[in-house]
């Protein structure tokens, strides 16, 4: 997969533009400025160890969770620019518990936009120097253009998704998107700064043999998630499977797209949806998992048909290949 290539994010986005069927340049844009605010935060993420950004700000987010100041570093960064570049109506971020309306002050450049972000995700793991990401989501709105962005414009099913796409933060930094013509990954050149085109057409193996989930709650979870890793861990028969669980989604989503495997959050009996939030986590991901020849359910219904009712609504996720995906809904 990984080539000699010279083609840089840039000159695939022009290229690959017209094959958009809204191609107005305005998707480009977009995906051009989250390339830019992706190298300001991963230059902040590279020297989080040097400088006093690690920690807690002292603040609590609204799903009652400490916020890391690199946390609220990326949520301005993107926020910033997303908006000084007028090319969005509405933003939406974990960091934030409504969504923000962006005017533009150019009366002919209105914009069909919404973009919903978790600007660092895995936030856990920022102060250990382990791997986190960026995840997106973008939606034209449904509301008419040059009126104010509403919460109906937020509260699409991801089936409406328009693009998609994560950062990973890792051993080296790689922008993964699709406009859903399939998955293109890129790889950030750290020494000029540069995205060069290094997983074209990425896919999930249809079978895998990696299962990642929190095993720490077992206990609290629905007996067919016990069962299925029952199943995972049995010697008898030949099941070449293996857990790997970093706690960061979208390192574990990349891992196991690349290697074939599965990542699980469930609800268990202290979280009645689970962990993860299906605007800009869930849903980015599964249309991503699909575009990828892969699968992502909540156990019984496909992520992408689900009609979201809330801003920050939370829901079990299962995604992977498609195979372990099929395998573990038939025991729920
Ligand atoms: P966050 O958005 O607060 O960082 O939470 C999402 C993260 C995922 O990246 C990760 O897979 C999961 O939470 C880990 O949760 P847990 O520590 O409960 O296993
Ligand atoms: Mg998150």
């Amino acid at each position: 997969m990984l080539g000699n290539s010279t083609k840089t994010l840039g000159e695939f986005i022009i290229e690959n533009q017209s094959s958009f069927k809204y191609s107005s340049g305005e998707l480009s844009k977009l995906i051009n400025a989250i390339r830019l605010a992706a190298k300001v935060v991963n230059h902040e993420v590279n020297k989080a160890g040097l400088v006093d950004i690690l920690g807690s700000s002292g603040d609590v987010n609204i799903q009652g969770e400490t916020q890391q100041k690199l946390d609220i570093h990326a949520h301005n960064k993107f926020i910033e620019s997303l908006t000084n570049r007028e090319i969005v109506c509405g933003i939406a971020s974990e960091e934030e518990e409504d969504f923000i309306s962006i005017n533009s002050s150019d009366e002919k450049h209105q914009n069909s936009y919404v973009v919903l972000i978790d600007p660092l995700d895995g936030s856990s793991n920022i102060d250990v120097n382990v791997s986190v990401g960026t995840i997106f989501s973008i939606y034209r709105r449904v509301t008419p253009i040059g009126s104010p962005v509403t919460l109906e414009d937020f509260l699409q099913p991801g089936k409406n998704q328009v693009a998609a796409g994560y950062v990973i933060y890792g051993t080296s930094t790689m922008l993964v998107y699709t406009t859903g013509d399939g998955v293109n990954g890129f790889t950030l050149n750290p020494a000029i700064g540069t995205f060069y085109l290094s997983h074209p057409n990425m896919k999930f193996p249809k079978a895998g043999n990696i299962y990642s989930i929190n095993e720490g709650n077992y206990n609290h979870f629905p007996q067919g998630v016990k069962d299925y890793i029952k199943y995972c861990q049995k010697e008898e028969e030949d099941r070449p499977y293996t857990s790997r669980y970093i706690g960061s989604l979208v390192s574990d989503f990349h891992r196991n797209m690349i290697k074939g495997g599965i990542y699980m959050y469930p609800k268990s009996s202290k979280a009645s949806n689970g962990k993860l939030r299906l605007l800009y986590e869930c849903n980015p991901m599964a249309f991503i998992a699909e575009q990828a020849n892969g699968k992502a359910s909540n156990g019984h219904t496909r992520i992408l048909d689900i009609d979201p009712k809330e801003l920050h609504e939370r829901v079990p996720f299962f995604c992977g290949s498609v195979e372990m995906v099929d395998k573990v809904e038939s025991f729920m």
